[in-house]
């Protein structure tokens, strides 16, 4: 590894480009990051990895396209890793607007930006299982088709189109990452792991029932670490490309619930579903067919569904 590697990380704040900075961190590159608020708890998951003074912090909340270009000129970085935007799937129903804006304006002004500044410069950028949407498959790879269900999925499939298209139209050295769930402590607590993982840390006998929407759905779960790990590697390479990231295993959300539940002493029976936290539209069950990466970069990820569950009751970062 060259020892002069610059990153520059859009949405540093956030689960993954906390654990991505720390990576880098520790592979020595200097690490450059945006967020739209430099306040205290806007940096908390900085603050927990314990490296917010090793990165150097950009406030990025009025974006347009010269602040972009002058950043980029700024950092001069080798790697562009897009993690930013509005990444609720459930508050994208609420603001699809803001959703399509935060997770796409910026990066369209880093792939001109690296295009007209320097084109060795490498761009990730993070889309999501969303954008395959209920298309009948469960288990989903780069040829399946993409129907997405939420405004989230669509303005991700927007991004991810976009980034695939500066590749082969301008040679840009451009990678599409689709994530599936991915889970650690840093999670915000309106995720449902999270929420679930908050009930039984705090839960006595006598408080009222956790509720949840729909309990019923399957989903391929990660655990955060590991993906942070194999975007880098994908970015770092010279495979830039398309690539689902997901351990290719579907299990329910109430087999989490399940797991956590056993593990603290919490009858079944606390457990609420109420329709009212359903969402509009759902992605049944879904999964990654992960062939591609595993034969790229040989990728193996370790952590199940049980090791998620207990590693963020117990708050283990990693
Ligand atoms: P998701 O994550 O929408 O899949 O997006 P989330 O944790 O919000 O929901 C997962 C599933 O759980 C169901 N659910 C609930 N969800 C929440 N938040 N709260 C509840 O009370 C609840 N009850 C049931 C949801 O309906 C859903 O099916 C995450 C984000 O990280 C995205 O940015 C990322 O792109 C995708 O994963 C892949």
């Amino acid at each position: 590894m060259k020892k002069n590697n610059k990153a520059l990380i859009f949405g540093i704040s956030g689960q993954d480009g906390a654990y991505l900075a720390h990576l880098l961190l520790k592979k020595k590159y200097r690490v450059y990051g945006t967020t739209r608020s430099k306040k205290k708890n806007n940096l908390k998951n900085l603050n927990s990895l314990k490296i917010n003074k090793n990165v150097k912090i950009f406030n990025l909340n009025n974006v347009y396209q010269r602040k972009i270009s002058m950043l980029i000129k700024q950092v001069s970085p080798s790697e562009i890793y897009y993690l930013a935007g509005q990444s609720s799937v459930g508050a994208s129903f609420e603001d699809p607007i803001t959703t399509y804006i935060s997770n796409n304006l910026s990066l369209f002004y880093i792939l001109e930006g690296v295009r007209n500044i320097n084109k060795n410069i490498k761009v990730y950028n993070s889309t999501s299982s969303e954008c395959f949407g209920n298309n009948k498959k469960i288990y989903c790879d780069e040829e399946t088709v993409f129907n997405p269900v939420s405004p989230y999925g669509r303005a991700k499939t927007f991004g991810f189109w976009l980034t695939k298209y500066y590749r082969e139209m301008f040679g840009i050295k451009a990678s599409n990452g689709i994530l599936f769930n991915h889970e650690s402590p840093l999670r915000k607590k309106n995720f449902v792991t999270q929420k679930i993982v908050n009930y039984a840390r705090n839960y006595k006998r006598g408080d009222k029932k956790l509720i949840l929407g729909n309990t019923n759905i399957y989903r391929d779960w990660g655990w955060a670490n590991e993906y942070v790990e194999i975007i880098h590697r994908i970015n770092f390479s010279n495979k830039n490309d398309d690539y689902v990231i997901g351990t290719g295993k579907c299990r329910s959300l109430l087999d989490f619930v399940k797991i956590v539940f056993k593990e603290k002493k919490i009858p079944n029976n606390m457990l609420k579903n109420s329709k009212k936290l359903e969402r509009p539209n759902e992605i049944k069950k879904i999964a990654a067919k992960n062939n591609k990466l595993i034969k790229s970069f040989n990728w193996k990820p370790k952590y199940t569904l049980n090791d998620i569950a207990l590693k963020m009751l117990n708050k283990e970062f990693f």
